[in-house]
């Protein structure tokens, strides 16, 4: 198959997922293009049957914000017409879906593409559901011949809010093993004393992660065990999480390492993984950290609760409850055996549930049935 994809190319779980899909299906045989607005984060190195298309952004002084959705919409079109794509695969509803249905809409007809829209979380439970956003999010979802989400949670949430008329089709996260398999790992001095259990967290840290929560809850877990906490990643709340470390001293024990491409070389550093999220519709590091082996503490909200096993691969506790997330990360910090067994079991599981071989299946399964079904008619009115 010919396939487009688009999605964010800065760091973050959609982006991230949608390429390692793309290069996942090139090495099925797929031809893939990238139309994003930078080189997609993940997209390094050569990939046989893997193209890079970049938006061109030109600044003009009547223009206060470039439209960056019509050149991308314009990018689509062109890449659509000279490669012959027959499906776009668009990860995070706005704009991607939106500027799809432009492109395609400005095609042939013989050549018009049919449009996979994958939701990811956010697009929808903050972006989408927006009353400035909500009217074309529903539009660009119904237009698309299929639509999936990352969880079962975000499908349920999804039909909920927008009423759509087809359905949403749940195809969760996948990691690519070889990645995990064939790295090279920091040493643990570089991280922490030999006497310190290692806590880690992983985000874009955006209020939706928490953060303040994973300092909170570690200066609790001080009063039992000495351990440092690892932060990678960055973003607006940063700032708050020194803030909060500085207020309860403990600022020195805690090492941010900003951003990080290859999360899996320090990953099984860890000794437990901590994402304390408002909500989180899948929760791709809870799976990295499984499939390293390390034990997670979540909160039971969204669709991580389809990722990890409570009491078996780590533990869900209520958003902002504290002083059991305290309790849980202590509980595993001292318990050396079981903190083993549960990170075994989380690989286990991991692999079992979201390998890169069963996930990418249906993916393809999907676009088949796109592909078979013949040109897109859908003609919804939008509500
Ligand atoms: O919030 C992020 O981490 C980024 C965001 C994105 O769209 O890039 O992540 C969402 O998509 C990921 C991949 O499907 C999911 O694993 C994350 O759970 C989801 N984030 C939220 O729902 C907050």
């Amino acid at each position: 198959m010919r396939i487009g994809i688009s999605c964010h190319g800065t760091a973050g779980g959609s982006g991230i997922l949608a390429t390692e899909l793309g290069i996942a299906l090139a090495k099925r045989g797929h031809t893939v293009h990238f139309v994003t607005s930078e080189p997609p984060y993940r997209l390094r190195g050569f990939y046989e049957n893997v193209f890079s298309h970049t938006v061109n952004l030109v600044p003009y002084p009547l223009f206060r914000h470039l439209p960056f959705t019509l050149a991308l919409s314009t990018k689509m079109f062109e890449v659509a017409r000279e490669h012959d794509i027959e499906l776009w695969h668009v990860h995070y509803a706005i704009p991607y879906a939106a500027c799809a249905v432009i492109a395609r809409e400005m095609l042939p007809k013989e050549q018009r593409f049919h449009i996979v829209t994958t939701l990811h979380g956010t697009d929808i439970t903050l972006v989408g559901s927006d009353p400035s956003y909500f009217h074309l999010t529903k539009f660009a979802m119904e237009r698309s011949c299929r639509i999936t989400a990352v969880s079962d949670w975000l499908a349920k949430e999804t039909q909920a809010t927008f009423e759509l008329s087809k359905p949403i089709h749940t195809i969760h996260n996948f990691v690519n093993l070889d990645r995990f398999n064939n790295t090279h790992r920091a040493s643990r001095q570089s991280l922490a004393h030999d006497d310190e259990k290692i806590i880690m967290h992983i985000s874009n840290f955006r209020p939706v992660k928490r953060v303040t929560d994973v300092v909170r809850a570690f200066n609790k877990v001080l009063d039992h065990v000495s351990a440092r906490l690892i932060m990678v990643g960055d973003g607006p709340e940063r700032i708050s999480a020194t803030g909060v470390a500085r207020q309860l001293g403990i600022a020195d024990k805690i090492t941010y390492l900003g951003n990080n491409e290859t999360v899996e070389s320090i990953l099984p550093l860890a000794d437990l993984v901590f994402q304390p999220s408002e909500h989180e519709s899948f929760g791709l590091v809870p799976l990295e950290a499984m499939l390293s082996g390390v034990p997670v503490l979540g909160t039971a909200s969204g669709g991580v609760c389809e990722v990890i096993e409570h009491g078996v691969t780590g533990y869900l506790c209520e958003v902002g409850d504290i002083e059991t997330m305290a309790r849980y990360a202590v509980e595993i910090l001292q318990d050396g055996a079981t903190a083993r067994e549960m990170g075994a079991k989380g690989r286990q599981r991991a692999l079992e549930l979201f390998s890169e071989d069963r996930i990418v299946d249906q993916y393809e399964q999907l676009y088949k049935d796109c592909l078979t079904q013949g040109p897109e008619t859908v003609e919804e009115t939008i509500r």
